[in-house]
């Protein structure tokens, strides 16, 4: 079973050990507050010298795609910054970018050999996504993604509010 592959924690994902922690970021990759502004502050400038070269290259990260960088100071190796859509009523495709950058984050994870990977609850700050949907989707990709990927051995739901906590704890 895949869900034997996922676990849920509570709390800040700049302190979780694992291959990759996922940044909720913005398309111009350059932080912002919120978890990206937490990931940046406590892993340094590296981390925000190659978001600024993959930008040189290729003008940020669209909505819905993911970009890696190293992790900087962080205990995790790398930072997989991908791009939740702003929830604006639902009517803008938000819940397929939604499931576009989970997935996105997921095949990019396993492209470099990641096996343990944490997410944060990608749209659900500043972007404003109903959390009780966002974390379905959520869990809904990251199942689907694992029963056909044996390279992945862990995805971490990193919850930091209470909120959502709880909507994990029920749904899982
Ligand atoms: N560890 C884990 N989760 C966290 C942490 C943390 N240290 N801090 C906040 N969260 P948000 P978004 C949770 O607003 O909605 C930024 O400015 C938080 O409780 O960080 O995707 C970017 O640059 C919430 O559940 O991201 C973008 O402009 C979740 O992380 C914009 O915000 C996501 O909240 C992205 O907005």
């Amino acid at each position: 079973m895949s869900n034997q592959r996922i676990k849920l924690v509570q709390g800040d994902i700049t302190k979780i050990k694992a291959d990759a922690i996922v940044n909720a970021a913005n398309t111009s990759l350059l932080g912002g507050g919120g978890v990206d502004g937490a990931i940046h502050r406590a892993g340094g400038k590296a981390i925000l010298e190659e978001c600024i070269q993959i930008r040189n290259r290729q003008g940020g990260c669209k909505t819905g795609e993911a970009v890696i960088t190293t992790g900087g100071n962080l205990p995790a190796k790398y930072v997989i910054h991908t791009v939740g859509p702003v929830y604006n009523n639902g009517g803008k495709g938000e819940n397929g970018l939604l499931a576009s950058a989970y997935l996105n984050s997921l095949k990019l994870a396993a492209e470099n050999h990641v096996e343990t990977i944490a997410f944060p609850n990608i749209s659900t700050g500043i972007y404003h996504f109903p959390k009780k949907k966002a974390a379905s989707i959520a869990i809904k990709i990251v199942q689907d993604f694992l029963a056909g990927n044996e390279s992945i051995k862990e995805v971490v739901f990193v919850c930091f509010d209470d909120e959502n906590c709880g909507i994990y704890k029920g749904l899982l």
